[in-house]
């Protein structure tokens, strides 16, 4: 009998199919134009629909998964970087796309992030900055300019707020790249570019909160009389003018871009190779199954157990 290939013909990815919920966000929140932009992205990506993951924390940026139909979790505020990573490791056929704001990012999930980034988990995480804690209506975020006033800082905010891009880097995060939601091809570019990162890819996002702290990233939003600099990233040409482009693998050069006053620079501060936990640990998993002739990640276990009784 003669064998009949079967070809399974694939639906296309649209946004109808990758919609879930009607967004809850306050009507004009900038967290609406990452998930259009997020939506273009798969939809001109065409991944496979099953190897998508958004997964996010608490606030009203970590209601992403929510509105988007793939695999998905809300988890707890600032936690979101260990679930992301556990689901990366143990899945990596799988794309993780990893959303929140930042009080789940640099307040209390700060250290998750810290650890995430040096281990260069192999995810996308978009951070929505909003300057502010929306959900629990207006406190001071790490990231509000000294001089806020909110519910925590009624006189106005005195902390040196976290420079994100500084911290990324400087934690070992592998891709660094700014954007703001008002300029949805950037952000589109910005977004492919750290899904196509082998390793812990971050984008911070300027997404106006238009209800506690509006008109916050008017001064980068060329519509509202501001600018929009986007950073001139080095080509490799051989031309006298590349000398004077940024070198995305320069550590240095990549503080030095993200020391200009806001609204600062936007665009990839930093890109570099380096291995990621999943190849370093698909390696170990590899030499240990080879070592126990094929046994499952289960029976190895179960073998490493036995000999301790
Ligand atoms: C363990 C814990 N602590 C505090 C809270 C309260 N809480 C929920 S969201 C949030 C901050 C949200 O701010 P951000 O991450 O910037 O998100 P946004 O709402 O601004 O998008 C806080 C403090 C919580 N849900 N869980
Ligand atoms: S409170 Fe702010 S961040 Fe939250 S949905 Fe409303 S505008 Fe967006
Ligand atoms: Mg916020």
């Amino acid at each position: 009998m003669n064998a009949v290939a079967v070809v399974e013909e694939r639906e296309k990815l649209t946004k109808k199919a990758l919609t879930a919920d009607h967004p809850t966000w306050c009507p004009g929140c900038g967290d609406f134009a990452v998930l259009a932009a997020f939506y273009k992205v798969l939809e001109k990506r065409q991944l496979p629909h099953e190897s998508i993951v958004t997964l996010a924390g608490i606030g009203c940026s970590s209601r992403f998964p929510y509105f988007v139909n793939t695999h998905g979790a809300h988890f707890i505020h600032g936690r979101a970087v260990p679930l992301a990573s556990g689901v990366s490791l143990s899945r990596p056929d799988l794309h993780v796309f990893l959303f929140g704001g930042d009080g789940d990012g640099f307040s209390i999930g700060g250290n998750h992030l810290e650890h995430g980034a040096r281990k260069n988990i192999r995810l996308t995480y978009v951070i929505m900055d909003n300057f502010v804690y929306g959900l629990t209506k207006k406190q001071t975020s790490p990231t509000s300019p000294i001089g806020y006033r909110s519910k925590t800082d009624p006189t106005g905010a005195i902390d040196q707020p976290v420079n994100p891009i500084k911290k990324l880097v400087a934690a070992g995060a592998t891709f660094v790249a700014r954007t703001h939601a008002t300029q949805i091809n950037h952000m589109m570019q910005m977004i492919e570019r750290a899904m196509d990162h082998d390793g812990f890819s971050v984008v911070e996002v300027l997404s106006e909160c238009v209800e506690f702290f509006p008109g916050a990233f008017d001064a980068g939003n060329p519509r509202k009389g501001g600018t929009f600099t986007v950073i001139d990233e080095r080509k490799w040409d051989n031309s006298p003018e590349d000398e004077a482009r940024h070198d995305v693998t320069d550590e240095m050069a990549a503080y030095r871009l993200a020391s200009v006053p806001f609204p600062g620079l936007f665009g990839v501060f930093f890109e570099v190779d380096r291995p990621t936990k999943n190849a370093l640990e698909g390696k170990w998993i590899a030499e240990a199954q080879a070592k126990f002739g094929g046994a499952s990640d289960l029976e190895i276990l179960q073998k490493t157990f036995d000999r301790l009784k």
